[in-house]
Parts: structure tokens; sequence; C-alpha cells
């Protein structure tokens, strides 16, 4: 794969529903996709970068800059035989895993693509058909959320995550647990809390809950394992899991008993890989996360989610739910089982649609060699 020219795109779409966090809520979305040019083939790539550093250090205006000055030229011109070659290219850039994730992503479709196969299958993945959840914000007042939550039972989805904050949770998880009792139920605090909370979490093991996922800093697991020896639920990490070595620690520590995969927080789809592996060595599941992707991020996670220790329904949900039209086609669909049919084509199976994505630009550079 010669890499001839890199584009970075940015795009705007605003969501169908707005999302709200315990640090924020989001209406529109600011989304960088890449599309890497090779000889004989290529790919496209979505850096989760949101629109405010918020979640990560990183945002959409860091990832730009740092691909445009270092991790584009790092790569155009390259003659690489498989995409994850592209990691030792980026590795004097510190930090920076989203944006190197985009490129890297890009890649290994370009690489499916080239070599005809499906990128699910070049991933490493066997399944036919993945199972989903739905993550839903917090809303105006408890009764939209259950309504929203009786929407989603409906589609079919079979996990519900609520977005719990101070405030926000106990009296909420008790609402929802009485009217459905049974259902696969979990909670996200994205770091909302700290020790001192320690009884008012220790609530929270009334609810039955899959799990309660990142609790504390987002930059801590020594002080999650602490938490996970007074409490009867799983704690799930996402923020403070940053590679393959944050897993390990985490897991040697007992800070967690589940991992949230995203591939952008991770650096890409090799080190996601090294992850899925030690958790499977180590008995522990792990289930794919979203970043409100368009359809190619969605893509790429369909992909992952096929491999075989992807054992928990993800935040991987069908494009209608995020938005009115997506740049893919065919558009990410749920079955009323709630699940994805993974697709047997070449590459992600989903067609990008550059008209669309054209229209869509709101800024754009190229970087060639
Ligand atoms: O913590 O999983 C999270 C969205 C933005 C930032 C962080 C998170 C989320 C979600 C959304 O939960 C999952 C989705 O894409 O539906
Ligand atoms: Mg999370």
């Amino acid at each position: 794969m010669k890499i001839e020219s890199i584009t970075l795109r940015e795009i705007h779409m605003p969501l169908v529903h707005f999302f709200e966090t315990s640090f924020g809520r989001t209406t529109s979305r600011r989304i960088l996709l890449v599309h890497v040019h090779c000889a004989g083939s290529e790919g496209w790539g979505e850096c989760v970068a949101g629109e405010d550093p918020f979640y990560s250090e990183e945002w959409i205006d860091t990832a730009w800059s740092v691909m445009t000055r270092y991790l584009a030229p790092a790569v155009v011109g390259h003659d690489l035989g498989r995409a994850r070659e592209c990691v030792p290219l980026f590795s004097r850039v510190r930090g920076n895993r989203m944006a190197k994730a985009a490129i890297e992503n890009a890649l290994w479709e370009a690489e499916s693509l080239e070599k005809g196969i499906p990128l699910w299958k070049l991933l490493g993945g066997s399944r036919s058909e993945i199972a989903c959840g739905v993550s839903i914000g917090i809303q105006d007042s408890v009764d939209q959320l259950l309504g929203k939550i009786e929407t989603e039972l409906a589609a079919g989805y079979q996990r519900i995550k609520v977005k719990v904050k101070p405030g926000w949770d106990v009296n909420v998880l008790e609402r929802i647990r009485l009217r459905w009792p049974d259902i696969l139920l979990s909670c996200d605090a994205n770091s909302a809390y700290t020790m001192s909370d320690v009884e008012h979490l220790k609530m929270f093991d009334r609810f039955n809950l899959l799990m309660i996922e990142q609790p504390l800093w987002n930059d801590d697991f020594y002080v999650h394992a602490r938490l996970q020896r007074e409490l009867k639920s799983t704690i799930c990490l996402d923020e403070s899991i940053h590679n393959a070595r944050d897993a390990e620690a985490a897991l040697e520590l007992r800070a967690c008993g589940i991992i949230n995969i995203k591939v952008g927080r991770v650096s890409g789809f090799s080190e996601a890989l090294h992850i899925h592996d030690i958790c499977q060595t180590h008995d522990v599941p792990v289930w794919c996360g979203g970043m409100l992707e368009s359809g190619v991020g969605r893509a790429h996670n369909v992909a992952l989610s096929t491999l075989s220790n992807f054992k928990l329904p993800g935040d991987v949900s069908a494009s209608k739910r995020y938005w009115k039209e997506d740049i893919v086609d065919p558009e990410v669909v749920v079955s009323p089982q709630g699940t994805i049919k993974v697709p047997t084509q070449a590459g992600t199976g989903f067609r990008v649609r550059n008209d669309l994505i054209e229209k869509l630009t709101v800024r754009k550079e190229v970087v060639r060699g």
C-alpha cells in the first residue's frame, strides 16, 4: 500500500436528539473524517475527538492540527505491507490517540479493500451478527427518559445504558427498575464521582446493574480498585484505559470486571486488538463503546465487535438514532432482535457517500508527499 495522499475534512451534522452526559450537552457534531488515498486502494477513517476537550484532552482542533502537521506527513509516501505498520511511524508523537486512530483505521480499511476481504475478517473477527445496546443521555425529566427507554426496548435493543451524575442517579435508577425489573441495565458516570461518594455509590448495588461505567477520575484505575472492593456491582472502565498496558494493570489490580473498548480512545485497531486479547486471557468480557459516530466510525465499530471476546452488547446502534441522513449507504440498521448483521463484502460493507460528504464539508486539507 503506497500512501499517496491523505485528505482531512470537517463536516457538520446536527444530532436528531441532544446527547447529555455529566460533562455537558451536545446538539450538533463537528466530525473529522480522514480519506487515505493509496495506489490502487483507499480507506476512510473517523476521528472521534469531540467538539470540546471534556471527554478527553483531545478535541477536534488538536486532532486536526496534529494530523496535518505530524501524523499524515509521517506516513504519506511510505509503502506499507500492512496497516499496522503505521504504528511505529506515529510513535514519536505522544498521546493524540484519537488522531492516530483515524489514520490507522483508514489504512486498515484500505488494506481490506486491497486484499478483497471484509474488514472484520482482516481484524480476526468471527461473528456474523453483533449484539446492540443503547446509551441514553441525561434528559430534561425522568419521564422523558422513561419514554426513551420504552422506545429503545420496543426497537429491540438488548441493553440499556443510562448516563448518571450526582442528582440524576439513584432516583432515576429506582424509577427504571420499578417499571422494568429485569432488563439488562447499566449506567455510565463519565467520572462524575469521587471516593467521598462511596456510601452513595453503594446504593447503586440495589439495582442489579450489569455494570457501573467509569464512576471515578478519568485518569485513574488505582482508586477504582479500592471502590470495586466496596461494591457488589461490577465496574467497567472506559476513559482510563488508553492502551494494553493500562488494561493489564487495571485487571491485575482488579479495578474493573469489564472493559469498554473504543478504538479511538486506544489509538486504533492494532491496540484495540491487543486489549481484546489481554481481556480474553483474563476471562474479562469487553464491549464496543461509541462516540456518537457518523457511519464511517460506526462501520468500523461493527467490524471490531465481531471479535470473539466482545461478549456484551455494545454502544453500537442504528444510524437513525443520531442522524436524519447518514453518510454511508446502506445506513447502519438494527434488527427487531437488537442485532446488526455484519456485511460480507470487502471493506466495511458500507459505501461512503462522497457527494453528501462534499456538501457537508466546511474545512478540507490535503497532505501530499
Ligand atoms: O462515555 O461512552 C461514553 C458519547 C460521547 C462521549 C462518551 C461516551 C458517549 C456515549 C455514547 O456513551 C455512545 C454512543 O455513541 O451512542
Ligand atoms: Mg463511557
